[in-house]
């Protein structure tokens, strides 16, 4: 969406549709360590407990995950998870929007394999 659209939306402090802004870690990122969390940050306040973060590997398994839902900013969704190993893994969010809808996206990250040093 461009900054035009963007301008089009209603005022601050209306209930809006929720975008993902960024990310940790980061859409198409390697990684030289397992990330102990995935943090995900909307451009507004989500309905956390009726949100979710799921970690996938490559053949569609998931990763256990411990959803933080009392912690950190509101417009933050972010879980623990368990030790990944090296490999592609995928992310897929669904996040209650303060609007009512439900959004939902994917993104990928890579765990290096570890070198000897
Ligand atoms: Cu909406």
């Amino acid at each position: 969406m461009g900054a035009a659209a963007l301008a089009l939306l209603p005022a601050a402090g209306v209930a809006a549709h929720s975008l993902l802004l960024e990310s940790s870690p980061a859409a198409g990122a390697t990684l030289s360590e397992a990330p102990p969390r995935i943090s995900l940050r909307f451009n507004n306040r989500i309905e956390k407990p009726l949100s979710t973060i799921r970690v996938l590997d490559e053949r569609g398994t998931p990763r256990p995950v411990t959803m933080l839902v009392g912690e950190g900013a509101a417009d933050r969704l972010t879980a623990t998870v368990a030790d990944l190993a090296p490999g592609a893994w995928r992310v897929e969010w669904q996040v209650l929007s303060t609007d009512g809808h439900i959004v939902s996206g994917r993104f990928s990250f890579r765990v290096a394999p570890q070198t000897a040093r």
